[in-house]
């Protein structure tokens, strides 16, 4: 650990050079206060133009903050939520200013990453300070200026960086979200709020069950304190720092039985979410509509919806009857022997107010239009594809007297374990055309959260048995081993049949610290 410790050293004395400079992020919400959805940019006849700069303060908690702020006309906001149909542009331009101050002790931080061939952007070593974007979920090419992680640097103070992204027209209407990627610093970054709301509009025209009711987008974050302590990470909703009874818990309003469609993202850097909506104490039924931004067959009534890191469940929620009211929870979740505990925490109590306030869509007539059939977006009919090839890979640790885990493993059975390194040569190699079934298998005494980039894979098979629902996913969970018995796994199928996935791109645990030492590999999809 002793790099993180040296991580964690320089971010200690970067926040306190930090304090002159503070307020350099917007301010976040006080505690008890009624919760607001972020801005939403809308694109334009086919286009969003936006323009985020990133920046960092330390708040009067001693809370890093790292923030994509937007000027607005009465000022800067954090975060938008960006909103865009099939088919529409994203012109987006990203400037870094993470204060240089504390300079001396970042540079102590440049061979934790290495140095690589930069192609894409800046030019110089990554650090705490560098950045950029990557577009979780969205199912675009890993090439410069669109998604593509292992070239892209920004560094502070240089011009901006222009993102030019076209959203498929085959893209499956949801929820996405983007936050940085950097290797080595992804997860102080997101942990200091660095994450929004992507929206790819046209959910009722798929699942017409939300076509006409109010819309929330709730982004869940988690922050702690530096230096590292074990204990009740704090999870935000909308940067409302939720964790009652420390704090008195944030306030969602909605009026008496109103049905409303919540869209949730998992930023947090590790918390595994079970989600449910309770109504004196009994949990309520949540009608699923939507995983990862990919519109599910048929809506399903649940109580309880597991969102892992980097996840988002997108869901119809009813509102509490007169007189009464409703929390918003993330329940406990185990990830095992080595993992770190994942609390129960209140998300927040949902009252009823006729006047409900929040900033939030209201339901427009442009939000109506011709249905879209499943059988119309992107993996449609993989399904019935004979694949390829079959892979399998595994999730490891290795360990180091009494200090836990100190590397953390994504191998290709067959291959040497190795934690990722920038110059790498790409682990997999494959072609436009290939559907392949991976086997992702957990040996470590903690649960791991796998994540590709560029497409979602098909879910087939867990623990050896076929699925219930063949959902669409780009993050899943994969339990712990208990040290007897078979591992846990996942059978998942992966559509590289688009000529956009050509390239060279990533898969990863998103358990950020993981992702951050190494738990992550390269594939190379060769163009046809
Ligand atoms: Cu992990």
């Amino acid at each position: 650990m002793s790099k993180v410790s040296r991580c964690l050293l320089a971010i200690i004395v970067c926040g306190l050079c930090c304090l002159e400079a503070a307020a350099q992020c917007p301010a976040r919400p006080n505690p008890g206060s009624v919760v607001q959805d972020a801005l939403s940019l809308s694109s334009q006849n086919g286009v969003l133009n936006a323009r985020f700069t990133m920046g960092n303060s330390v708040d009067t908690f001693g809370y890093t903050h790292y923030c994509y702020k937007y000027e607005t006309a009465n000022g800067p906001v954090e975060a938008p939520t960006l909103r865009l149909n099939p088919g529409d542009r994203l012109l987006l331009n990203v400037k870094d200013r993470i204060t240089t101050d504390g300079a001396e002790a970042m540079s102590e931080m440049d061979p934790m990453s290495g140095a690589t061939a930069k192609t894409c952007g800046d030019t110089g070593a990554m650090t705490l300070q560098s950045t950029n974007v990557h577009f979780h979920g969205l199912n675009v090419p890993p090439v410069c200026h669109q998604d593509d992680v292992l070239t892209t640097l920004i560094q502070p103070g240089s011009p901006g960086f222009e993102f030019n992204i076209q959203i498929p027209t085959t893209e499956p209407p949801g929820l996405y979200w983007y936050h940085p990627h950097v290797h080595g610093f992804t997860e102080f970054q997101v942990n200091g709020g660095a994450a929004g709301a992507i929206v790819v509009e046209g959910m009722d025209k798929v699942r017409p069950e939300v076509a006409g009711l109010t819309e929330r987008v709730f982004v869940v974050r988690q922050q702690y304190l530096v230096p590292w302590v074990p204990g009740p990470y704090e999870l935000t909703l909308n940067y409302q720092v939720a964790n009652p009874p420390l704090f008195p818990a944030p306030i969602v309003q909605m009026k008496a039985g109103e049905k409303q469609f919540w869209r949730v993202a998992n930023a947090t850097i590790q918390d595994f979410m079970p989600l449910q909506v309770w109504l004196n104490g009994i949990p309520q039924n949540l009608e699923l509509i939507a995983l990862d931004g990919y519109p599910l067959a048929a809506p399903r009534t649940v109580q309880t919806i597991l969102v892992p890191p980097a996840g988002r469940a997108e869901f119809i929620v009813q509102g509490p009857p007169t007189g009464s009211s409703e929390q918003f929870i993330a329940l406990a979740y185990s990830t095992g022997p080595t993992g770190n505990p994942d609390l129960e925490q209140v998300l927040a109590n949902i009252e009823v107010s006729d006047d409900a306030r929040g900033g939030f869509k209201q339901p427009t007539a442009e939000s109506t239009g011709p249905a879209i059939s499943r059988d119309q977006l992107k993996f449609a009919g993989v399904k019935d594809v004979t694949p390829t090839a079959e892979r399998k890979l595994y999730f490891s640790e290795e360990f180091g007297g009494t200090n836990g885990p100190i590397q953390f493993y994504i191998t290709v059975d067959g291959q040497k374990q190795q934690v990722f390194e920038p110059n790498e040569k790409p682990v997999i190699t494959t072609k436009v055309g290939a559907v392949e079934d991976w086997t992702i298998e957990n040996r470590a005494l903690e649960t791991h959260d796998f994540h590709m980039h560029q497409i979602h894979f098909m879910m087939l098979e867990v623990d050896g048995k076929p699925v219930a629902n063949q959902d669409f996913r780009d993050s899943f969970e994969i339990p712990y081993w208990s040290g007897s018995g078979p591992y846990h796994s996942i059978k998942v199928r992966m559509d590289f049949r688009d000529p956009t996935t050509a390239g060279t791109f990533v898969f990863h645990c998103h358990i950020l610290l993981h992702e951050d030492l190494g738990m992550m590999h390269k594939i190379l999809v060769q163009p046809q």
